[in-house]
């Protein structure tokens, strides 16, 4: 079975946005590849994260992950700072890896902001870290959504370099996962920029620990255009917040938006919005009941976890060693 890698950060509460663009994806690959999904606490602290609230978070994403349903007998599901070996390569690559690479990262360029010489080096070198998340586990496959693909072509930049500075063939090629069309969801607030768990407006974002009445209020509180909804998805061209809660609906009744239109088309945003909080609290209220169930049980939980960072290790640890080795660290005996 080809051997996947994917991992998401702890850095808030697990959107929409996360569960439609990503961790939905990641269900029916537990039955298809050997599949490793991974809390990644490294890359989250590239950007400040209060430390109390990151150890809350991370334990609560990974219990998302399990209400969405990655299954931890069926996938190997772990924190990334259980297992050295991430940062161990990662240093590695930092040292494979030319600024000038790292310099064309647009997602630096985002993230960073305007002050840039303010931000972390942590996150200037994150695609590094990316790339020794998914080498270590000599990884072929990444599901991906398009914000990713340079990363994933610099993880390639770097193993090659790898492979050819120490005269080797250690390091596979990686190729992105594309799964049908990626569900980009965007802000509640402003349908130009993506729904993000650290944008500091909660009300621009579903999280999946919202209940009945908050989804409600968000989604009624939700920017709209004052125009009926289109019945084809030309009439969505320009009204990107009509496109995104078309899309949304479409999305979580794993539809079309062609077929969101055909029915809904002509109804006002109120009645919509109606039918759209329906759907959402019928898919959401279960991953959330079942969040709170495991949440109850912390010690569970991080056995769980603990058992996931073990297998993770297994595989990682040797691959991570072997690269030490073709480096010429002199082994710890
Ligand atoms: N709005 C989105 N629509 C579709 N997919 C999304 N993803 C994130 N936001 C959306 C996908 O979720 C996965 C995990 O993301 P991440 O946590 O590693 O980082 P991110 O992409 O930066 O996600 P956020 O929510 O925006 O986090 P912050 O606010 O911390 O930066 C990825 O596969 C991503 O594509």
């Amino acid at each position: 079975m080809t051997r996947v890698f994917s991992g998401i950060q702890p850095s808030g509460v697990p959107t929409l946005g996360n569960y439609l663009g990503a961790i939905r994806n990641w269900v029916p690959m537990q039955d298809t590849h050997e599949s490793i999904f991974c809390v990644v606490d490294l890359h989250a602290i590239t950007q400040w994260q209060d430390p109390k609230e990151l150890a809350r978070q991370t334990r609560e994403m990974a219990a998302a992950l399990i209400a969405c349903g990655l299954d931890p007998r069926r996938c190997i599901l772990f924190i990334q700072s259980h297992v050295h070996a991430h940062a161990r390569l990662a240093w590695i690559f930092n040292c494979v890896a030319r600024i000038g690479w790292l310099n064309r990262m647009t997602q630096f360029k985002d993230k960073a902001g305007k002050d840039r010489e303010a931000a972390s080096s942590g996150l200037y070198v994150y695609p590094n870290l990316m790339a020794a998340d998914i080498l270590t586990y000599h990884a072929s496959k990444v599901p991906v959504g398009d914000d990713q693909k340079q990363h994933l072509e610099l993880a390639n930049d770097i193993a090659q370099k790898f492979n050819h500075d120490y005269g080797v063939d250690f390091f596979p090629t990686i190729e992105p996962l594309i799964q049908g069309v990626a569900a980009r969801v965007m802000s509640l607030r402003d349908g130009t920029r993506k729904m993000s768990k650290s944008d500091p407006s909660d009300q621009s974002r579903i999280n999946l620990t919202d209940d009945h009445d908050t989804i409600a209020l968000k989604i009624r509180r939700a920017r709209t255009d004052s125009e009926p909804l289109p019945d084809h998805a030309a009439g969505l061209e320009g009204r990107a917040e009509a496109r995104n809660l078309v899309g949304i609906l479409a999305g979580i009744t794993n539809t079309l938006p062609e077929n969101v239109l055909r029915e809904h088309g002509g109804k006002g945003f109120s009645e919509f919005k109606e039918v759209l909080v329906a759907a959402l609290v019928a898919h959401l209220d279960p991953i959330r009941t079942e969040m709170a169930r495991l949440l109850d049980d912390p010690a569970a939980l991080d056995a769980e976890l603990r058992l996931g960072a073990d297998r993770a290790e297994a595989i990682a640890a040797p691959i991570c060693a072997r690269a030490e080795e073709i480096v010429g660290f002199l082994p710890r005996r």
